[in-house]
This record gives structure tokens, C-alpha cells and sequence, in this order.
């Protein structure tokens, strides 16, 4: 019978079934945190049985228990006077090698579920990024669309006027994710200042002029594709003159497409909620300008760069179906299943990046893998927006900035570093085993920080 009270015998049998069936029971309706810690558990245990010291120690069981769950209620008055009242959230997963850092999102969508998987997966994302950082996620299911600027205004600030209590520049360190980008972190760092009466680095992703960094915003989709360009080079293959199919159309995607571009690829797809375009010419320099504007700026629809540009509009569906050599899902979790899988390997793509936290179902990762298809996971993959995020608190302490060639530079670099983590793990009988690599290279530096701190 599955233990689910962590006793000594759990710890002692470790086995992943006996452990996924104490953390479902313990976290039930759970399913995308279930579907995260199983991503983990099963690189990370083999590699806790063959050293005992993190076994008896209980360090997955304390891992996969977030530190503290805040949940708050969010009142807020629309443009029409009428009470509207949402859910906020903040889990702080872990704080054992830095401040919790990790992102907030706003999406109908916003659970507890959600949260915490993109909480845990944040611990190991934080550290491969080699940065002093912990993890925590947070957000709301507050929907920003069709909002106008004032609502979404008041929204953040009794958001924050909340969340404030709970966060710091040495305890808890928010930013962006789905939802909530420049002008919503604008918001919330002008609240949090008003209410504590400080000036100071306690959100990452803020505008240039109060402490922002060059390069946060287009961090996540250029780490992406710098870390698609290491495990090519890895396997002596490039970017250049790859045809590229992308989904998603906001931070992540539109820059991770700029950078495709840059390093000689083709981006021929994005997409939204909606739909995808699918543009065989490839989406240049001046149609992501114009892509830019419409979705940061008009907060516009992908289906008005089809008219536009006169390229193809697909309703309602999907890009995976588009002939690829290289994959870039970067919308959200989930995006990409076990039938879109097996149409991209059946149409002989060679590699995939996750751009998004896992847009990849387990299924789908299990086809890419069968296949032996390059396949990077998101905490590898999409670090490069946190690690900018770490760079910006770095140049809040020492209240000065870097400069954009600079910050690239670092960027680049830890990209790469993460990619040699990975590989140091992941080797498995001649294929590049990214998710195994990972996960483990993550576990040894938060597991050897609780070691060291003892019982707690
Ligand atoms: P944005 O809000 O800027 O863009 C989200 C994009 O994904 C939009 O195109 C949106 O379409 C689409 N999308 C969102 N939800 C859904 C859904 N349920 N179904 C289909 N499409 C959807 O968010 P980001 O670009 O910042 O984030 C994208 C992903 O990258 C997320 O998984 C996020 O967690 C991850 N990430 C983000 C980082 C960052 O620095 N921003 C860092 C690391 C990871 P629509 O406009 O129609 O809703
Ligand atoms: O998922 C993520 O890593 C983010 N949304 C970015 C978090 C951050 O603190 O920059």
C-alpha cells in the first residue's frame, strides 16, 4: 500500500509508484503537478538510490511539499462600478539556494495545480541557471483580456496591496509569465513602492528607467534559441537554414522566433488561443516588428497579420502539423500532445525546444525520446528568462546597469553552462537523455542545500 505520511518505510523503499501514489494521494486534483513531479521523479530517484544520503534524508519528499502556500482574495472595481473579485496566489516552493524567484501569471486558467507544478519545476529551472535563486510562482485567475488600461491598473494594485506582506527583495523576488508583462509589472512595482514606502529590486521585468535590465524582455525566446543552437552544435548539426515552426505568439515566442531568424532559421508558423498563421515565406525582421506592436503595444489577434501579410490562417487549430525540422512550443503547458508528437517525427523533424513550461504532454516527450529526437526541456530551455531576471536583481544590488552586448553575453553563457549540466547527466547509451539531465544536474545543488541545513 502507497505510504502517504512519509514515514521511515517510504523513505527506505523508494520505488516511483510507491512514491507518485503517496503524492497524488497526498495532493489530490492535482494534475499538472502530478505530471511535473513524475517528469522529476523519474530521472531523479534512480539517482537518489544510488545515493543513499538524499534518501535518508527525505529530500524528494521535502521537495516536492511546497515551503508555503499564500492564497489571498483580490476585490476590484471595473470600469462599470460593478465588484469583481478573483483569487491570487503565491507558492513559495523553496528558498534553499536563493530569495523564491519565479514568475506570476493571469489566465483564467490559474490553479493551484498550475501553480504548483510551475513552482517545483522553478527549483530546478533556478538552479541550473547557476544564480543564487529559489523558486515560487504566483498569479490569478484574473483575465486580462478585453480589460481596459485602468481596470487591468486597478487589478494590479489590490493585487499587490496583498501580496506585498509576502514578498521582499531578499525573501521573494515575483515577474512575469502568461498575462502579466511590462505594463502589469509597472503597476505592481509602483504599488508595492507606494505601500512599503521603499524604493528597491522587489520584482524583476520592470521598465528600464526604475531598474529594469536590457535584454529581460527578449531573455526567455533568445536563451531558447541559444540553448536549441548548443544541443545542435552538441550533435554537429546548426540552426541555419532550419525551417522552424513556433507556437505561441507572446514574450517567449516572438523573441525566440527574432533570434531563429538571427542565427539563420526559419520561422514559418506562431500562433494564439485562436489559431496559427503559417507563413511558407518565413516571418522576417519586419514582420516581427509588426507582430511586436500588434501583440505588446494594439494587444491585437495573429489573425490580423494573416490579412496583413496574406500568408494562411488556420482557426481553431494547431502548427504541429506544419513539415519542421525544428520544433519551438512556447505558448503554455500542454500544447503539445502524443498525436502531435508522432506527426512531427513522422514529418521528420529533428529536434524540439520548449520554449513554454511543459508544452510537451509526458506522452509526447515519450515519443521524442523513442524516436531519438533531440528534445530539450523547458527548465533547461527556457532558463535564459529567469537567468536575466537573476541578472537584473545582481544590477538592482549594485545599483548600476550592463549593457545589452554584455547582459547577451552572460546570457549566451549561461546557456551554454546550462547545456554542459545537462550533458554531464544525461548521457544514456549514445542518445542525449536532456530531461534526465536536468533534472539531476538541478536536484544535486537545492538536495546538497538541505543536506547542509540539516532537519527542516
Ligand atoms: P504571454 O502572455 O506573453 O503569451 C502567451 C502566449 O501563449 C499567447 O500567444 C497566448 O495566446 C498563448 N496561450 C496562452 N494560454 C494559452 C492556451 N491555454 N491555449 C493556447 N494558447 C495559449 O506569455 P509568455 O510568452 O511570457 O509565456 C509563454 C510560456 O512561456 C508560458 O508557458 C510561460 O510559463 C513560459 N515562460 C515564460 C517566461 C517569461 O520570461 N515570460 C520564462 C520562462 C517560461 P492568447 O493571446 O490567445 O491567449
Ligand atoms: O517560468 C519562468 O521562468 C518565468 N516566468 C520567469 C520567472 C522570472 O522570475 O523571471
Amino acid at each position: 500500500m502507497p505510504n502517504d505520511n512519509h514515514d521511515e518505510n517510504s523513505y527506505n523503499n523508494l520505488s516511483l509508484d510507491h512514491f507518485m501514489a503517496g503524492l497524488k494521494k497526498r495532493n489530490p486534483d492535482e494534475p499538472e503537478f502530478h505530471q511535473a513531479v513524475y517528469e522529476v521523479a523519474e530521472s531523479v530517484i534512480p539517482f537518489i538510490l544510488e545515493n543513499p544520503k538524499y534518501q535518508k534524508a527525505g529530500i524528494i519528499q521535502r521537495m516536492t511539499e511546497p515551503d508555503r502556500t499564500i492564497i489571498f482574495r483580490v476585490v476590484w472595481e471595473d470600469d462599470e462600478g460593478h465588484i469583481r473579485i478573483n483569487r491570487g496566489y503565491r507558492v513559495q516552493f523553496n528558498n534553499s539556494i536563493g530569495p523564491y524567484k519565479g514568475g506570476l501569471r493571469f489566465h483564467p486558467s490559474v490553479n493551484l495545480s498550475i501553480l504548483k507544478f510551475l513552482g517545483f519545476e522553478q527549483t530546478f529551472k533556478n538552479s541550473l541557471t547557476t544564480l543564487p535563486m529559489g523558486a515560487g510562482k504566483g498569479g490569478s485567475d484574473f483575465n486580462p483580456k478585453g480589460k481596459s488600461e485602468r481596470e487591468i491598473m486597478r487589478f494590479c494594485q489590490a493585487f499587490m496591496t496583498e501580496l506585498s506582506y509576502h514578498i521582499g527583495p531578499n525573501t521573494d523576488v515575483p515577474a512575469g509569465d502568461i498575462g502579466v508583462g511590462a505594463r502589469e509589472i509597472s503597476f505592481m512595482f509602483g504599488q508595492y513602492k507606494r505601500l512599503q514606502h521603499e524604493f528597491t529590486g522587489v520584482l524583476t521585468g520592470k521598465a528600464l528607467a526604475f531598474g529594469g535590465s536590457l535584454v529581460r524582455t527578449e531573455a526567455t525566446g533568445y536563451g531558447n534559441a541559444y540553448f536549441m543552437e548548443e544541443m545542435l552544435r552538441h550533435h554537429s548539426d546548426s540552426i541555419n537554414g532550419k525551417v522552424c515552426v513556433v507556437s505561441g505568439s507572446g514574450n517567449v515566442a516572438l523573441y525566440c522566433c527574432q533570434k531563429i531568424t538571427q542565427l539563420g532559421g526559419k520561422v514559418v508558423t506562431l500562433s494564439d488561443s485562436s489559431g496559427f498563421i503559417y507563413d511558407k515565406n518565413g516571418i522576417d525582421e519586419d514582420k516581427l516588428a509588426y507582430l511586436i506592436k500588434l501583440k505588446t503595444v494594439q494587444h491585437g489577434r495573429l489573425s490580423e497579420y494573416a490579412a496583413a501579410y496574406g500568408c494562411e490562417y488556420h482557426e481553431g487549430e494547431r502548427p504541429w502539423g506544419i513539415p519542421c525540422d525544428l520544433a519551438f512550443p512556447c505558448a503554455t503547458q500542454n500544447e503539445l500532445d502524443e498525436a502531435d508528437a508522432k506527426v512531427l517525427v513522422a514529418n521528420g523533424c529533428k529536434a524540439v525546444s520548449e520554449g513554454a513550461n511543459m508544452p510537451c504532454s509526458a506522452q509526447a516527450i515519450r515519443v521524442f525520446q523513442q524516436a531519438q529526437l533531440i528534445f530539450g526541456p523547458g527548465k533547461a530551455a527556457n532558463a535564459g528568462g529567469v537567468a536575466v531576471s537573476g541578472l537584473e536583481m545582481t544590477q538592482n544590488s549594485m545599483r548600476l546597469a550592463w549593457s545589452a552586448k554584455e547582459l547577451e553575453q552572460r546570457l549566451q553563457g549561461i546557456m551554454v553552462d546550462i547545456h554542459k549540466q545537462c550533458a554531464t547527466y544525461g548521457e544514456e547509451d549514445g542518445y542525449m537523455n536532456y530531461v534526465k539531465g536536468a533534472n539531476i544536474a538541478g536536484f544535486i545543488k537545492v538536495a546538497d542545500a538541505m543536506l547542509a541545513y540539516g532537519v527542516m
